[in-house]
């Protein structure tokens, strides 16, 4: 294959008859919207003639802050035919956060919701931003609105394997986000791998229901059906009853672990009601041994459980049929996220980098064709986060069992998984402080039934300070995403330390590790 363009190649999956439906909307009140593989096809054409048309320079990014529509989706298919950069950002981050992405990655197009165009425009034309579109979800907005002039034939454009076509960025430890800088043959790789290891069928469906500005729902779930030419059951917004009442008319079903507890508490989910189901995948997140378990009895379905990661896309997965490279094991262990993809390698290394034995806990690295370019214009950060002979420092720690099982034990990175989202506590710990009247704050991770984990945050107050917790939440609200707002706020006399002086923060996660039992 000469075009390793990614559009290009779900595009030459599409079904012979473009005529058939490639997404249905699932609306609460009435009948949804049918979009067919020739609308995709068409739609995406327009927005990238657009693009086309604006005479961006080579490379140019496309940031995108918009609520989850098809339309949102055609814009992602627009930005990767057009060979520029899709840029996708969380809907939930506030203007100062957004002000750090534009400034780092300095988009050409930003492309933001109708009732945000105000600041986000400020902040996009102070950097340097051309053009600021806007698109909400319900397909009014600037972007469809010129788009509408282009014609709806376009040839994607010839992209080399290592042509960049995401930044997507992680928070980082040192409380700056890094954009990973994910390439077309990073992510065609990892869709072509899984389209055949998770055995993707002619008549699968796919019910789409997580947010489209991160890898799970955005490359796993989406790559996975075009790849496929596999129709989806679209949903803007996650809601358990929809996604149970669904579940008759699909095959396959990705979530985060918190989409499985809500689901478990609906009276509606049974063995028949899911038995036309073909695959259930979870991932983004340790999925609790009980969740898997209670899924099983009352599904009669197996969760399949894999793991990866913004950087490398995903990494391993249980097996859906049998694995020849794993003495033809078939078996989906709970509590493991299963065995490397095929092409991907991965091992496990102590503190000197060298192998532990089979069974022994370590650092996890991983090379393959699916492993980021690196660090948006943080080279030293991208030395760090690779070793000499290119494997990437996950900063995941597991074990790898004598079946070639991988289980994941903790991070050795200062991360909190709240719900699927990443929380960094050095960025909320650097909000914090500067808050008037704190002296210094700890945020840790607790676990939370609905949620799996969530951060709590232990304040000092300055002396003579009155610190009220319950404002500092709100103070942090008009700052941060809503996600990263500590669930709970302590003030306290003073933090565990150790003798070196830094915070033991193990024991405040045993302190707080019942507040939401
Ligand atoms: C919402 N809230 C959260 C939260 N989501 N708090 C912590 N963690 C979260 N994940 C806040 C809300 O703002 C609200 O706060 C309160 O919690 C209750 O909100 P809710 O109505 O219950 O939330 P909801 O809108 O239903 O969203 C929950 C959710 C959503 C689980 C559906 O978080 C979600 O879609 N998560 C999936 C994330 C995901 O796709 N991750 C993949 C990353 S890729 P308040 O104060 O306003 O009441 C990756 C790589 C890989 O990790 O391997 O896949
Ligand atoms: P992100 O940077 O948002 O892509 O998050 C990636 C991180 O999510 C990984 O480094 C893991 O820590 C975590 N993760 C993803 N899948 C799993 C899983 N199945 N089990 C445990 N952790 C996971």
């Amino acid at each position: 294959m000469n075009n390793h363009n990614l559009f290009a190649a779900l595009r030459a999956a599409f079904p012979k008859d473009l005529d058939q439906v490639a997404v249905e909307t699932v609306e609460s009140g009435g009948p949804g919207l049918r979009y067919t593989w020739r609308d995709l096809d068409r739609a995406s054409a327009m927005v990238a003639n657009l693009l086309a048309s604006l005479d961006l320079p080579q490379g140019a990014r496309i940031a995108v802050q918009v609520e989850k529509s098809v339309e949102a989706l055609v814009l992602y298919l627009a930005v990767l035919r057009s060979g520029c950069v899709f840029l996708p950002l969380n809907t939930a981050y506030q203007s100062a956060e957004v002000a750090y992405f534009v400034a780092n990655a300095e988009p050409a197009v930003f492309v933001c919701s109708p009732r945000n165009h105000g600041w986000v425009s400020k902040i996009a034309f102070t950097a340097g931003t051309r053009y600021v579109f806007t698109l909400d979800d319900d397909r009014s907005g600037s972007l469809l609105e010129r788009a509408a002039h282009h014609s709806d034939q376009h040839t994607p454009a010839t992209s080399a394997a290592d042509d960049l076509a995401v930044i997507i960025y992680t928070s980082g430890t040192t409380g700056r986000s890094k954009g990973a800088m994910l390439t077309h043959g990073n992510m065609l790789s990892n869709a072509q791998v899984l389209r055949d290891y998770w055995c993707w069928q002619p008549d699968d469906v796919l019910i789409h229901a997580l947010p489209i500005f991160h890898v799970h729902g955005l490359f796993v779930a989406i790559h996975g059906a075009l790849i496929n030419g596999s129709p989806m059951l679209w949903l803007n917004q996650f809601d358990a009853p929809s996604v149970v009442s669904l579940l008759p008319r699909a095959t396959v079903f990705m979530g985060v672990p918190t989409l499985y507890v809500r689901m478990l508490a609906e009276p509606g989910l049974t063995p028949e009601q899911a038995g036309h189901m073909r695959l259930f995948i979870s991932g983004s997140a340790p999925l609790l041994i009980e969740t898997f378990n209670t899924w099983q009895a009352r599904t009669g379905h197996t969760i399949l459980e894999r793991y990866g990661m913004s950087e490398t896309v995903m990494l391993t997965s249980n097996p859906c049929a049998a694995d020849a490279r794993h003495g033809g094991q078939i078996e989906r262990r709970g509590g493991t996220v299963g065995f490397p993809l095929p092409g991907v390698e991965l091992r496990v290394v102590d503190d000197a980098g060298a192998a532990v034995a089979v069974g022994e806990v370590g650092s996890i690295q991983v090379r393959g064709p699916n492993v980021f370019k690196g660090y948006w214009r943080m080279p030293e950060k991208t030395v760090e986060e690779f070793t000499a002979d290119g494997f990437f420092k996950t900063g995941d720690v597991g074990r790898i069992d004598a079946q070639g099982y991988v289980t994941i034990v903790g991070r050795s990175k200062d991360l909190i998984i709240s719900g699927g989202y990443n929380v960094y506590p050095a960025e909320i710990e650097g909000f914090i402080n500067k808050l008037p009247g704190v002296a210094e704050s700890a945020v840790v991770g607790v676990p939370h039934p609905d949620f799996g984990e969530v951060g709590v945050a232990v304040l000092i107050a300055q002396p003579g300070a009155q610190l009220n917790a319950e404002q500092v939440r709100v103070t942090l609200k008009a700052q941060l995403a809503n996600f990263k707002i500590p669930k709970r706020c302590f003030v306290v006399n003073e933090l565990p330390r150790n003798t070196m002086g830094k915070v033991q923060k193990n024991l405040l996660r045993e302190q707080y590790k019942s507040e939401f039992a």
